[in-house]
C-alpha cells in the first residue's frame, strides 16, 4: 500500500488520488456496447449463449417460478433462515419510515398545490452472482420496491453451474412474493430489462449494484430506460485517528477488498502509529481469508493517505466522495457536519460496514466512482415518482390572473396570457 502525505500532494495528484478510472474502461465499453447491441437484435437467443459462454451453462429456460423457489428454498440452514429473517424486518423497518405524504400548500388564498407519489409501474432488480452471490441486495432492491408498491417487479441474476438460483436468492423470491426469477447475468441482463427479449420484459427503471460490465450496461442504455445511479466496483474509505482499533480497520479494509480485485479501500489516518499497525493486521488477517488472493489484489491498488488532522482528512474524503465512509475515531460527533460527500456513513469504532452490508436497516445501494457528490443511496424514493397537482377556484383565478398575464405578456406568448384573461372574464372580473 503507498502512503502519501496530504499536505505535500499537489491538485493534480490528488485528482488521480480520487480518480477511478481504469486504463481498460474503453475495452469494456465496447465490449458492453456489443453485448447490448446483440440482446437488443437477437432477444432470448443471444441470451441462451451468453449463459453459456459467461455462466458456463446451457439452460433449458431462462427463468424460475414460485414453485421452484419453495422447493430450493427448503435447503436453507435454519440459522441462515432466520438471519435473513432479521435483516427483512430491520431494512423493512427503515425503509417503510421513507413513506411520507406532503402538505397541500395554498401559495396563495384559492391557489393549491401539493404533490403525490406513484410508483413506478415496471422495475427491473440485478442481483449480482459471480465470483459471489448476494442475496442482501436482493433484499436491499426487493423490500423499497414493494414498499413503493412498483406492480412488476422483474429479477434477473446470473444463473449458477446447475441452471439454477441460489438457494438463498430462492428464499429471499419466497419472502418478496417474487413470479419470476431470470437466469440472465451481466450486461447482458440490463440489455434485456432495457429493451425486452421474447422472456424478459421490458422495465421503466433498472436498479442494482454490478461489476464494470453491469455499470458500463446501465450507462449505454440510459437512452432508453432510467437509471438508479451508476453504481459500480465497491469501495470504502476509513478516517482513522489515535482512538481507532488498527485490527478493526484492518478487517473493514479487507471486508471490501474481498468484494472484488477492482474494489477500492482507502485509510486517511491522522497517527503514522496507527499507519503502520493497519497494514501490518492487513497482512495477518488476510492470510486466513478464503478470498484471500482477491483481497490482497485489491489492497495492493490500494492507498493511505497520511492527514495531518480530521479536518484535513475530511476534506480528502469529501473530494473522493466514498461510496462507504467509516468514521473509526471516538470523536465522530463534530466530525458529521463537515461531511459533504458520501454514500453511507458508519460512526465510531463499533460500527462496521459489514453491519450496514446485511442488516442493520440502511440500504447498501449506493453511488459509487465518485458518484457520492451528486447522488443519494437507493431509498423508497428511488422506487417513485412524485407528481404535482394543482387547483385555483373562482378567488384563486382571481388572485393569481394578473400576474400570469402581466408575465405571459413580457415572454411574448398571447395565448398564455388569453388562457387566463379567457377564464376571468367568463367569471366576471
Ligand atoms: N458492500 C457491498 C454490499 C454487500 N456486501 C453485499 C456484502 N454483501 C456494496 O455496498
Ligand atoms: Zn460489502
Amino acid at each position: 500500500m503507498k502512503i502519501y502525505s496530504y499536505k505535500d500532494l499537489t491538485q493534480q495528484e490528488i485528482e488521480k488520488l480520487c480518480s477511478r478510472k481504469a486504463e481498460d474502461d474503453n475495452l469494456i465499453q465496447s465490449r458492453v456496447q456489443s453485448i447490448i447491441s446483440t440482446v437488443k437484435s437477437d432477444g432470448d437467443s443471444a441470451l441462451l449463449s451468453y449463459a453459456e459462454k459467461f455462466d458456463n451453462v446451457k439452460l433449458s429456460s431462462l427463468f424460475m417460478d414460485k414453485e421452484e423457489f419453495n422447493e430450493l428454498a427448503k435447503q436453507i440452514p435454519k440459522e441462515v433462515k432466520n438471519a435473513i429473517n432479521i435483516a427483512y424486518q430491520n431494512i423493512y423497518k427503515f425503509h417503510e419510515a421513507q413513506l411520507k405524504t406532503e402538505a397541500k400548500i395554498e401559495t396563495m388564498p384559492g391557489v393549491n398545490c401539493w404533490r403525490e407519489v406513484r410508483a413506478i409501474e415496471k422495475v427491473g432488480l440485478y442481483i449480482p452472482g459471480g465470483t459471489a452471490v448476494l442475496p442482501s441486495t436482493f433484499l436491499m432492491l426487493g423490500i423499497p420496491a414493494k414498499i413503493a408498491g412498483c406492480k412488476e417487479i422483474v429479477v434477473c441474476s446470473p444463473p449458477q453451474s446447475d441452471g439454477k438460483i441460489n438457494t438463498y436468492i430462492a428464499y429471499v423470491s419466497t419472502l418478496l412474493n417474487i413470479e419470476k426469477v431470470y437466469l440472465v447475468g451481466g450486461a447482458q441482463a440490463v440489455g434485456a430489462m432495457a429493451f425486452g427479449t421474447e422472456t424478459v420484459p421490458k422495465v421503466d427503471k433498472i436498479f442494482g449494484p454490478g461489476n464494470r460490465y453491469v455499470t458500463e450496461a446501465k450507462k449505454l442504455v440510459q437512452n432508453t430506460v432510467a437509471i438508479d445511479m451508476p453504481a459500480g466496483p465497491s469501495e470504502v474509505l476509513v478516517i482513522a485517528d489515535e482512538t481507532a482499533n488498527p485490527s478493526f480497520v484492518a478487517a473493514d479494509l479487507l471486508a471490501q477488498a474481498e468484494h472484488g480485485i477492482d474494489s477500492q479501500t482507502v485509510l486517511v489516518a491522522t497517527s503514522k502509529k496507527i499507519i503502520d499497525t493497519v497494514i501490518s493486521e492487513i497482512k495477518k488477517q488476510v492470510i486466513d481469508l478464503p478470498r484471500k488472493d482477491i483481497a490482497s489484489k485489491a489492497i495492493e491498488n490500494s492507498y493511505v493517505v497520511y492527514a495531518e488532522n480530521l479536518a484535513e482528512a475530511m476534506e480528502f474524503s469529501n473530494l473522493y466522495a466514498p461510496e462507504h465512509l467509516i468514521l473509526a475515531t471516538e470523536n465522530f460527533e463534530p466530525l458529521i457536519p463537515l461531511i459533504s460527500n458520501a454514500g453511507s456513513v458508519f460512526l465510531g469504532n463499533l460500527t462496521p460496514e459489514s453491519a450496514g452490508d446485511y442488516a442493520s436497516g440502511t440500504n447498501h445501494t449506493l453511488p459509487t466512482s465518485g458518484f457520492a457528490s451528486a447522488f443519494s443511496g437507493v431509498s423508497v424514493d428511488t422506487f417513485l415518482k412524485k407528481i404535482t397537482f394543482q387547483h385555483l377556484s373562482a378567488q384563486g383565478l382571481q388572485n393569481i390572473g394578473n400576474t400570469v398575464e402581466v408575465l405571459a405578456e413580457a415572454e411574448g406568448l398571447q395565448a398564455h396570457k388569453n388562457a387566463i384573461t379567457i377564464r376571468l372574464k367568463e367569471n366576471g372580473y
